[in-house]
């Protein structure tokens, strides 16, 4: 199913997730969900606070190189991550499925090693780099309740202040 994705100025957006204790059938129901709902939105990446469930759940698709496309064998389903290094520093330009049409550059670091686990409740680690080690940064910022819009420069939030009331007028 196609769930709803909560915009910016959620106040739900702004809760912090909890653990995922149970790795059960209805748990795999919700990550197709989420999948389903990304690619919907032409997204590539989605934590559960964005569709309104607040557990450490974020998934992530990225194009390939090759053809930028995305494959959904290069799904990633990562629950529960922790950072347990970073190294680097790395400026990318970032938006976000509950911020519509806003984008800009956001400072992160360039590599992370991540541990988590998989949707049986399997301990993994991975290391990533550039896209992916930003894409992995915005989706755990969205677990503690953070936007990327939080992370801007003074100047460059009132820039998105403007830009998001005017969006608002334009409604009818
Ligand atoms: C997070 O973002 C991210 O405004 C995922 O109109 C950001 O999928 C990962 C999107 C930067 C890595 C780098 C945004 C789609 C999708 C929009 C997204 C829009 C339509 C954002
Ligand atoms: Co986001």
């Amino acid at each position: 199913a196609i769930l709803e994705v909560l915009q910016y100025p959620h106040k739900k957006l702004r809760t912090r997730s909890s653990e995922v204790r149970v790795f059960d059938a209805q748990l795999h129901a919700f990550l197709e969900d989420m999948h389903e709902t990304m690619l919907a939105r032409k997204g590539i990446g989605l934590a559960a606070i964005q569709v309104g469930v607040p557990k450490r759940i974020l998934i992530i698709n990225l194009p390939r190189e090759e053809d930028e496309t995305q494959h959904p064998e290069d799904r990633l389903e990562i629950i529960n991550p922790v950072i347990t290094h970073t190294e680097g520093s790395i400026l990318w330009r970032e938006g976000c499925l509950s911020v519509p049409e806003f984008y800009e550059e956001i400072e992160r670091h360039a590599n992370l090693t991540l541990a988590y686990q998989d949707r049986h409740g399997e301990s993994k680690m991975l290391q990533a780099s550039e896209l992916l080690s930003v894409a992995i940064q915005h989706e755990m910022d969205h677990l503690n309740g953070i936007l990327f819009v939080d992370k801007l420069s003074m100047l460059k939030r009132k820039k998105f202040e403007k830009e998001f009331k005017k969006a608002l007028k334009s409604e009818d």
